[in-house]
């Protein structure tokens, strides 16, 4: 059987596959051109392509990286061109991609657009090209015509690094992944009940204590400066934006174990390792708690190149509900007041004197209860825009079936790839959010999940889902944006997945009919 379209996920805008169109084919003698405009993803692209074929791509600088005909050697080139006047429409992020028997070309008007048309080409290669080995396999591609942009600015994956503790070089691992699927944000929720991850200098306390904890007492951990700003790099070479939660003023158990001020009597909390939310919260009106929330703000804002900074607010069952009000407007301000952007999650729009523009990030279901929906909506009244991430579809920490050893089942029992890939962003609220709409997220919460590996059983496949949702046009009559070309390109990916070393969570579930087509 041919595929219906090429095999690349998320699917392209607009891809052509000419019929008996020679490929393209890497050799020895191929060359990488690229002005030092982009320097950073020449560099990088031939670091993926290095590695696997043992080729040496020395990458030319010419002034102007010209046509590909101009300046290549029998056909076998990659130029990468960075056009400023954007003449193929693309915008931001979008890119065109050409393959065939004369090179492959790959323009965009940004280093962001011409990153992702890497990511495509990576996928036009062989499998093997994701092995961190020397491999002795034709490296071809289908001749092929990509014209590709976004959908959703903001495409995001979240990793509780607080209730399970993952250091650093984890983190890289993970970024290096997401980049594959054009995911360009990655929330990391550093403080919870059971742990506070991110050192603050003018706090040690939070991390020397709050850090030494996690889920069923394993020894937790930390990011120290410098571990925090090798994240937040290894993340801008792959144009990912770090977006930092402080949660305040529920989930705060870790820092009033460290830092006993905080609590009313004086006397700090018992640390937690349990799994339970809703118990621990900030004393909302004391001066001891906004002098330290300003601490960490700018601190966290200071280690933070992004626009955003998230301060959770979320299921705080312990704080009263007219204090919480007033806390999150408190904190929103806060938050802008050090130049940043402030998300909440949904529970925050119960208060309508938000800092202007802040953006509210919904994780109840898909579809909406009454309170629920208004609360989100009135982020959009108050100026500001959404981020979605329904539970039951979006949250990576649910199991995807009764035999999942590890994952979550309250949002609704299970969620198969299935269920992550069918659902709609702009459907789920009513009336004028559709357009508030800036992206989605897939969370994943880390109360089951300790080891690299269980973040991959969870994350792969639906991070993929959730990447196509995000990146790819909806789906239309004419468009094979569809779970059954999805889940045959997914089928595809096995291999691919093979070759990065991860093990994914549910084997692709199409069903016999569909593979026997
Ligand atoms: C709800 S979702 C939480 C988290 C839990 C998660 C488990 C949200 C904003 N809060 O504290 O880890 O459920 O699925």
């Amino acid at each position: 059987m041919r595929l219906a379209t090429g095999a690349i996920i998320p699917l392209p805008t607009e891809q052509l596959l000419p019929v008996g169109a020679e490929p393209f084919v890497l050799t020895q003698a191929s060359r990488i051109f690229a002005t030092d405009a982009v320097a950073s993803v020449s560099t990088y692209l031939a670091n993926i392509l290095r590695t696997p074929t043992g080729f040496p791509l020395p990458i030319i600088t010419p002034l102007e990286a010209g046509p590909i005909e101009e300046g290549t050697d029998g056909g076998h080139d990659i130029v990468l061109h960075l056009d400023l006047d954007d003449v193929a429409g693309v915008g931001a992020e979008g890119y065109t991609l050409e393959t065939s028997f004369s090179g492959v070309r790959i323009t965009a008007a940004t280093p962001a657009g011409l990153f992702y048309g890497v990511q495509s080409l990576r996928q036009l290669f062989p499998a093997e090209v994701e092995q961190r080995s020397v491999r002795s396999v034709a490296w071809e591609t289908v001749a092929t015509s990509i014209v590709d942009r976004p959908r959703f600015r903001y495409r995001g994956a979240m990793l509780d690094v607080a209730r399970h503790f993952f250091n650093a070089d984890v983190v890289c691992g993970f970024l290096d992944d997401l980049a594959l699927f054009k995911i360009n944000t990655l929330h990391l929720h550093l403080t919870d009940d059971q742990g506070w991850r991110i050192a603050i200098e003018s706090r040690p306390e939070l991390t020397a204590v709050g850090g030494a904890t996690e889920v069923d007492g394993g020894a937790g951990g930390f990011y120290t400066r410098e571990d925090f700003a090798r994240i937040v790099e290894h993340a801008a070479a792959r144009f990912v934006t770090i977006v930092p939660e402080i949660d305040i003023p529920g989930h705060t158990n870790a820092a009033l174990s460290a830092i006993p001020d905080l609590n009313p009597g004086g006397l700090a909390a018992p640390p937690y390792t349990g799994t339970e939310v809703g118990f621990s919260t900030l004393d909302t009106i004391s001066d001891a708690t906004w002098a330290f929330l300003e601490d960490v703000v700018r601190e966290v804002a200071e280690q933070t190149p992004g626009p955003w900074l998230h301060f959770g607010g979320d299921e705080s069952h312990a704080t009263n509900a007219d204090d919480y009000r007033e806390f999150v407007s408190r904190a929103s301000r806060l938050v802008a007041s050090h130049g940043k952007v402030p998300i909440a999650w949904h529970e925050a729009g119960i208060s309508t004197d938000l800092a202007p523009g802040t953006i509210g990030q919904y994780w109840s279901y898909r579809v909406p209860q009454t309170d629920t929906a208004e609360r989100t909506l009135s982020f959009v009244e108050q100026g500001g825009s959404l981020i979605l991430s329904p539970a039951d579809v979006a949250y990576l920490d649910m199991a995807y079936d009764e035999s999942s050893p590890i994952g979550l089942s309250w949002a609704d029992g299970s969620t198969s790839v299935q269920e992550s890939y069918e659902w709609e962003p702009t459907e789920i609220l009513p009336g004028q959010a559709s357009s508030a709409v800036i992206g989605i997220e897939g969370p994943l919460w880390t109360e089951t999940v300790r080891s690299r590996a269980d973040i991959d059983y969870l994350v792969f496949p639906r991070l993929l889902a959730l990447a196509e949702i995000a990146w790819s046009a909806p789906p239309s009559e004419s468009s094979l944006r569809t779970w059954t070309d999805f889940s045959r390109r997914l089928d595809a990916f096995g291999p691919r997945f093979q070759a990065l070393g991860i093990t994914p969570g549910s084997p692709n579930s199409v069903d016999e009919a569909v593979r026997a087509e």
